[in-house]
């Protein structure tokens, strides 16, 4: 049974690049299942595909830095199975594992949260434990949520307890209950909500992000789209006001991912019925991008 859909026959849906040998392995998890507000992230692989595709591929960030230089094999879809999260994830947690076996770097596109257990269940199958860095305006850390244990409001947590995964740092947060906070200061996990991050500066932050890295030997990079603000990003499931700005997220993202110890990364949340005129699923394709080029910069 095939368990990832090659969507070579879809045009603009697809990548647009396809080259087995390369670093970078491109897999869309269309997965929305335990969306509670504003479902329909199902629909941002293709989307996000489609926007990449059609804006330029130069780095605003790195002198002639471009997408035609970067090696990527963007193999498809896993093939979700609506309604089993189950299944689902442990699909993605099958095809991660192959990746992270041949020595590959996964960036994933989303889907709903919850896909990042998966990805980090194949990191654990394939014997390695990446240090986490989350943007998100959330925690996900209930321990349950709508009497689900595994949910995109749970994904951390479940991520922290099955895994014993180092989360090392959340930066944009700024919407919690007071349980997820409580849980946070228990496990002492460091958190820099937005308004910290105006604060102290996107380059402050990500200077100590790098500190906290410097006991990792990997480093993996989830991206809730939700970070940032709605008005930069209205499509998302759950949206939060007083987010970040694309300024700020792009500076942190070259810091994160322009270290070599970059394992993977992935970019989740965006519900692009909700959007308005593909901007989320533009900004998000664009960090995408500054994303993979800083990463090849750094190697
Ligand atoms: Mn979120």
């Amino acid at each position: 049974m095939e368990i990832v859909d090659l969507y070579t026959d879809r045009g603009e849906c697809f990548f647009g690049k396809q080259s087995p040998e390369a670093r970078y392995v491109v897999l869309g998890v269309p997965f929305d299942s335990t969306a509670s507000y504003r479902p329909g992230q199902r629909f941002a692989p293709c989307e996000v595909r489609r926007a990449l595709y059609n804006i330029e591929w130069n780095s605003l960030v790195i002198d002639n830095a471009t997408l035609y230089d970067v090696d990527v094999n963007d193999i498809g879809d896993v093939a979700v199975v609506h309604g089993d999260i189950v299944t689902t994830l442990d699909r993605v947690a099958t095809v991660i594992e192959d990746i992270v076996e041949a020595g590959k770097t996964p960036v994933v596109i989303g889907g709903e949260h919850l896909i990042t257990y998966g990805v980090m269940k194949g990191f654990h199958r394939a014997g390695e434990k990446p240090c986490l860095i989350v943007l998100d305006a959330h925690f996900d850390l209930r321990s349950e949520y709508l009497g689900l244990q595994l949910s995109h409001a749970t994904v951390m947590r479940r991520i922290l307890e099955d895994m014993d995964t180092p989360l090392l740092a959340y930066v944009g947060v700024r919407a919690w209950e007071s349980e997820e906070k409580e849980y946070a200061g228990a496990r002492g996990l460091l958190y820099y909500t937005s308004l910290s991050v105006k604060r102290l500066g996107p380059v402050n932050v990500a200077a100590s992000l790098a500190r906290e890295a410097s006991r990792c030997s990997e480093i993996y990079l989830s991206i809730d789209m939700d970070v940032l603000d709605p008005a930069y990003a209205p499509g998302v499931a759950n949206p939060e006001p007083l987010g970040l700005n694309p300024f700020e997220v792009v500076q942190i993202i070259h810091r994160v991912a322009g270290d070599a110890r970059l394992a993977g990364l992935d970019l989740v949340e965006i519900a692009p019925p909700h959007d308005c005129g593909g901007i989320t699923s533009i900004l998000g394709a664009k960090l995408l991008l500054e994303a993979l080029l800083a990463n090849r910069n750094a190697r």
